[in-house]
């Protein structure tokens, strides 16, 4: 994106503040314009009163307007100080109140991607862009923009002025000017690249902390604690050396700019000098020329702080911008409808194939089955043949390459999606249990449901007797900073949390894993005894869960291999029967 479209981008999220920024902008040219007003009222003291022939008469006899000179010099300081004031507090309410559209503007961008967009950035690049990004963004609202301005309007007002003092001591001083031009932009190329560079290895070391911190467990596990502060002195000294290589750019530059600024006053002095002698220049003149030479060196000087600013501002903004763009794959289609009520829950599959966008070749082949209403179907097979890949096509988590699945009839996709997922009662493989109470918990997906339903569908879940076991009941605070449960005590409470939004389709993928036989007995008597109708998909391993399933799927590469009854399956002598003997404990031949 280019850089004039990022500045409208930003004028664009200013929504509601622009009127008050353009106050500010004009806050900042009016005390530039009151910088002048000093030094030019001590030259016309200096040549009215204290040099000049009619100096004697004028102190003499226009002593009011002397007092009155001095008294304005005073007030319009302190007026000015007000300005500066002021002109500093919009600037900082302006870019507060862009940044907070900014941050919620991504926040809710971030959280409607798909599962693809999960899979593609890392945490630690994403939280990147939400902190340390912003803040250049904000940076620039506040003070790049604002320094841009006075610089410019600090040079222009000053050389004007000088203009109409002395055109002649006024063009020798501007010819200095280009050449600082020339090393700025010399500079900006070679500081460009080193920004995003540096922006990278921040998003780097982000994710190694990141990472690290979620990871705890395993790196004790393996007494990995050294490597780990190695890998993370690496990426710190790395970054630190990033650091130091753009801040050594400026360095290189800077002596330049700084002789050029600090030959200003040099020139004057020699030029302004010979001027004086030749009596071409009033000696108040010199004196207000000495006073603001400074408003003309300065923002030269400025000019190299303000590029290298302008530089982090641009790799920062582009990260921020790729995530304000990016859209969602999966969204509702333009004709998706409502769903009206409660799904029936009748799921098909025809056909379906499946591939991972980054991976070679299909997981899943031309799959086809149907699960009635009510029914149960269960799904087995080997680790990494592609059963979680099936069950995350029907929230459309992901879309199938070709073939189509089809729910109460229709097209998954003609229905609007937050509605179809609502209708769909989930347990991943991994649970993932938030930093709340168990009610907090369970209550997830329907925060209206009653402290009884929380716990009957904990009953269900063969989780109630254990969570009314600890001190504090449903109030316990689990996950994250919570009391630890164990990996089946997790489970059962995320088999609650599908449950109590009473979905038309429940899927479980291995969600009773980890749980005894004897519990498990428990939850399939529960899930037999549902206070409402549901479809059921049950990823399993074991022969006592999928024994009573309507229809038993096997999968194989992708492909289903075997489906059927227990019973059927059994007399095929398949898979499913070899599983069925291993698990009563006789041996396969
Ligand atoms: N796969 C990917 N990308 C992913 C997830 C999985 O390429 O984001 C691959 C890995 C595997 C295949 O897809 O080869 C099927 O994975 P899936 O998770 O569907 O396997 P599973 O049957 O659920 O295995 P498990 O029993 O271990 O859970
Ligand atoms: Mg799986």
């Amino acid at each position: 994106m280019e850089k004039n479209n990022k500045i409208r981008w930003l004028w664009e999220n200013m929504e509601g503040y622009r009127g008050l920024y353009v106050v500010g902008i004009f806050g900042t040219l009016l005390y530039n314009v009151l910088h002048l007003t000093v030094p030019h009222i001590t030259q016309v003291i200096l040549d009215m009163f204290l040099s000049g022939e009619n100096a004697a008469y004028n102190l003499q006899n226009r002593r009011n307007l002397f007092y009155g000179l001095i008294l304005a010099m005073v007030g319009l300081t302190i007026f000015r100080s007000v300005v500066v004031y002021v002109d500093c507090m919009i600037y900082e309410k302006v870019s507060q109140a862009t940044l907070f559209n900014i941050r919620n503007y991504l926040y809710n961008k971030m959280q409607r991607q798909d599962m693809k967009f999960y899979s593609f950035y890392r945490t630690g690049d994403l939280m990147t862009r939400l902190t340390g990004d912003l803040d250049a963004i904000r940076h620039m609202i506040a003070w790049v923009i604002r320094m841009i301005i006075e610089s410019f309007a600090m040079f222009g007002v000053t050389m004007t002025y000088f203009f109409f003092m002395n055109w002649k001591l006024a063009l020798t001083l501007v010819m200095i000017a280009p050449c600082i031009f020339v090393v700025i932009i010399l500079f900006k190329r070679k500081v460009a690249p080193k920004h995003r560079k540096l922006r990278e290895k921040f998003a780097l070391l982000n994710t190694v902390v990141q990472e690290n911190i979620s990871g705890n467990r395993v790196v004790k596990a393996f007494a990995r604690e050294d490597y780990e502060i190695e890998k993370f002195n690496e990426c710190n000294v790395d970054y630190s050396n990033t650091n130091k290589e753009t801040a050594f750019t400026w360095l290189r530059f800077f002596p330049i700019v700084e002789t050029f600024a600090n030959l200003m006053p040099v020139a004057l002095l020699a030029i302004g000098g010979l001027f004086l002698i030749e009596g071409e220049l009033t000696f108040g003149q010199y004196a207000a020329f000495s006073g603001l030479i400074w408003a003309i060196a300065n923002p030269m000087r400025n000019l190299g702080n303000i590029m290298n600013e302008f530089q982090r501002f641009d790799a920062a903004s582009a990260k921020v911008l790729e995530l304000y763009y990016t859209e969602p794959e999966i969204v509702d289609s333009p004709d998706a409808r409502d769903i009206d009520g409660r799904l029936k829950g009748k799921i098909e599959f025809k056909n379906v194939s499946f591939k991972y966008e980054d991976a070679y070749v299909p997981v899943l082949h031309d799959i086809t089955f149907t699960a009635n209403p009510g029914d149960t179907i269960a799904i087995m097979g080997e680790t990494g043949c592609g059963k979680t890949s099936l069950i995350q096509l029907i929230p459309r988590f992901y879309e199938p390459v070709s073939g189509s699945i089809l729910i109460d009839g229709e097209d998954i996709k003609s229905w609007k999606l937050t509605q179809l997922r609502k209708n769909i009662g989930l347990a991943t493989q991994d649970v993932l249990l938030y930093s709340d109470t168990i009610d907090g918990n369970i209550s997830y997906g329907n925060s209206n449901i009653s402290e009884e339903d929380v716990k009957k569908f904990a009953k269900y879940s063969a989780a109630d007797d254990f969570i009314s076991k600890m001190p504090e009941g449903y109030d316990t605070i689990v996950g994250e900073r919570g009391v630890g449960l164990s990996g089946g005590q997790k489970q059962r409470i995320s088999l609650a949390r599908a449950l109590a939004i009473k979905p038309s389709i429940l899927i479980l993928d291995d969600t009773t894993s980890a749980v005894d036989l004897e519990t498990e007995k428990t939850i399939q008597d529960g899930l037999n005894n549902l206070d409402f109708e549901c479809t059921k998909i049950i990823i399993a391993q074991r022969i006592s869960t999928t024994k009573n399933a309507d229809k038993i799927i096997v999968l194989e590469d992708g492909r289903i291999k075997e489906m059927g009854t227990h019973e059927e399956l059994i007399a095929r002598h398949g898979y499913y029967y070899d599983v069925v003997q291993l698990q009563n404990g006789n041996e396969v031949i």
